[in-house]
């Protein structure tokens, strides 16, 4: 088990026994392991794991060693699973729905006997949730409509927790020696933000061990298809996965089927007719009643020399379409006048903007995210704590903020970093569009990302109004995610995001893709025509510890999906670049 997923399990065991209603150090220690866990370097984790010094590092004690060894060896926890079996199914079940913790559900469950969904949103729809101490309307609204988005988002996951289990999957198929060749398709391939199932292709000729491998692989909980060439499971952590092999000759039209979209497929295949040739995931013929039997002989000789999707592509007289841009959004248009933008590289990020610290809700310092950010290659590292507002965040004062741009302009005269810091602020928009700190205070800084962090259920005019007054302020170098979505858990705020795009292009403010892979805000389905009309972008990792800062990559894939270019991102200049960008900016 890698470490995410380590860390997710531990996280969970905090949450459970936290609705058992153990001793609250107890649930804390497995909370806080779990960033530790998160925040080591795999290398060092499993190093450290195989030298028997786990209990080395601060915070870990020699329980919570044994059971991250258990995980990481064995994929499984004993102690996890007979936890699960402990409580209740339906808590547990109640425990997906956004709104509610354990705490809430205890009291739910000690006061009113609710034990399901069924009886939770009962209760809701009668009233006798916010009838409860400690809850009141407000909370038996926020309930009720968990339940109702559950229903609507269905079983989705976000595609980086997707992608840290298929990862692994993925490797240890392409370990067997009987596989060929092994890739992801479906929906993570083409890095939507969240995926339905994971789908895994394989050329073989000799399945039938590769089948036997991956039903029986650890993290597999139930078996819900099999067959000679294909399976599916459905893993611990929800997920589905499916499993498709076939033989090599074939593989390139499975994977390229497989991958998708249904709407890319559907225009592939139209193209391919209008060409006199049949497209299906088996392979490209000609097709029915098209050519005489000879034409159809040589085109036969002629596809079986397609191994790779650019030769496919070719076939179709078409430039390779990277799987982020298959969504039938007219990509293939682009693609027949070799017109494809160079779409954006993890390479061509050379810093990152809108980091937290300790001195607001983050859990590392300055100096902890510097070397960090270093580490990774990165040349700048840009610093952006919460405003005063934003109490429960612990919002730094202006005081504080002042005594922040000391410590950041020490550390960069010290030279003990080569990685450039610049100080930065994500200064709340207070409910009517005013900043949280004043004109003065933001000129002080290298650049200014402003954020809506309350009253979110404003109506949608003066939302939109509010965010542009913000925008036209002063000192103002980004809009931080613009919509305040959290994927699969609440949707944006009710705003005009056409008008705001506006007022930013106007006003020579960028607009955020926050990377963080809950937001993915601003939508990668805006990008495309914001920036054909000029809008820029910087791709933020919104980095709450050291380990969060690489999820400038996850950004990167939306930033793809909105076909966005180097050309498109502020944080792919150099630094020289950027400290005469933001100048010019001020
Ligand atoms: P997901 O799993 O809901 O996030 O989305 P996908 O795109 O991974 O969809 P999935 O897993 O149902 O199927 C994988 C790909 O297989 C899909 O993107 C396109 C292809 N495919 C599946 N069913 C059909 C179909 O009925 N028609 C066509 N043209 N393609 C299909
Ligand atoms: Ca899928
Ligand atoms: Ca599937
Ligand atoms: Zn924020």
């Amino acid at each position: 088990m890698n470490k995410t997923a380590i860390a997710a399990v531990l996280t969970d065991i905090g949450t459970l026994l936290e609705l058992k209603g153990e001793n609250p150090f107890k649930t804390r220690a497995y909370l806080a392991g779990a960033r530790i866990v998160e925040s080591l370097p795999e290398a060092e984790l499993t190093q450290r794991i195989e030298s028997g010094t786990l209990e080395e590092v601060k915070g870990i004690g020699e329980a919570l060693a044994q059971k991250i060894t258990e995980l990481h060896t064995t994929g499984q926890l004993g102690f996890y699973e007979k936890l699960k079996e402990s409580i209740p199914a339906g808590l547990i079940e109640i425990l997906s729905i956004p709104g509610i913790g354990p705490k809430k559900i205890r009291a739910l469950n000690e006061k009113l006997g609710i034990d399901s969904i069924a009886k939770l949103l009962q209760a809701g729809l009668d009233g006798q949730i916010a009838a409860l101490d400690g809850f009141g309307e407000k909370s038996q609204e926020k309930i009720l409509e968990g339940i109702r988005n559950r229903e609507k988002y269905g079983r989705r996951h976000l595609w980086f927790e997707a992608f840290a289990v298929a990862e692994p999957i993925l490797a240890g198929l392409r370990a067997l020696p009987q596989v060929e060749r092994a890739e992801h398709a479906g929906s993570l391939r083409r890095k939507m933000e969240t995926v339905g199932d994971l789908d895994f292709l394989v050329a073989t000729t000799e399945p039938a061990p590769i089948v036997a491998w991956f039903v029986a692989q650890t993290g597999v909980k139930e078996v819900t298809a099999q067959g000679e060439t294909k399976a599916s499971v459905r893993l611990t952590s929800g997920i589905q996965a499916d499993l498709r092999l076939v033989p090599p000759e074939q593989f390139v039209f499975a994977l390229h089927h497989f991958t998708g979209s249904k709407d890319h497929n559907v225009a592939m295949r139209q193209r391919a007719l209008t060409q006199g040739l049949s497209m299906s995931e088996w392979g490209l013929v000609p097709a029915a009643g098209e050519g005489t039997a000879k034409q159809k002989a040589e085109d036969r000789g002629r596809m079986t020399d397609i191994t790779t999707e650019e030769q496919l592509f070719k076939q179709l007289g078409l430039a390779f379409i990277p799987p982020e841009l298959r969504e039938g959004l007219g990509e293939i248009e682009v693609a027949e006048k070799d017109a494809l933008p160079r779409l954006l590289e993890e390479s061509d990020i050379r810093g990152v903007f809108h980091n937290h610290t300790t001195a607001s809700d983050g859990h590392n310092t300055l100096e902890e995210m510097t070397a960090a950010a270093q580490a990774l290659g990165l040349e700048y590292l840009g610093i952006a704590d919460h405003s005063k507002s934003s109490v429960q965040a612990r919002g730094l004062t202006e005081e504080r903020l002042l005594a922040q741009i000391g410590e950041i302009q020490q550390l960069n005269a010290s030279g003990k970093f080569k990685c450039h810091v610049f100080t930065g602020t994500e200064c709340d928009i207070l409910p009517d569009g005013r900043l949280d700190f004043g004109d003065d205070v933001r000129a002080a800084l290298d650049y200014v990302v402003v954020s809506v962090h309350s009253s979110f259920r404003q109506e949608r005019e003066v939302m939109t109004k509010r965010i542009i007054k913000a925008i036209e302020s002063p000192h103002v170098t980004m809009l931080g995610h613009l919509t305040g979505r959290l994927l699969l858990e609440r949707e944006g705020y009710d705003v005009d995001v056409e008008k705001v795009i506006d007022a930013a292009i106007a006003n020579r403010v960028i607009i955020e893709l926050n990377a963080s892979p809950w937001r993915l805000d601003l939508d990668w389905r805006h990008w495309r025509k914001a920036a054909e009309r000029g809008l820029l972008t910087s791709i933020n990792p919104d980095a709450h510890d050291t380990a969060q800062l690489e999820l400038f990559r996850v950004g990167v894939g939306a930033a793809r999906k909105g076909w966005l270019t180097k050309g498109n991102v502020l944080n792919t200049k150099t630094l020289a670049q950027v400290k005469q960008w933001l100048a010019a900016r001020r």
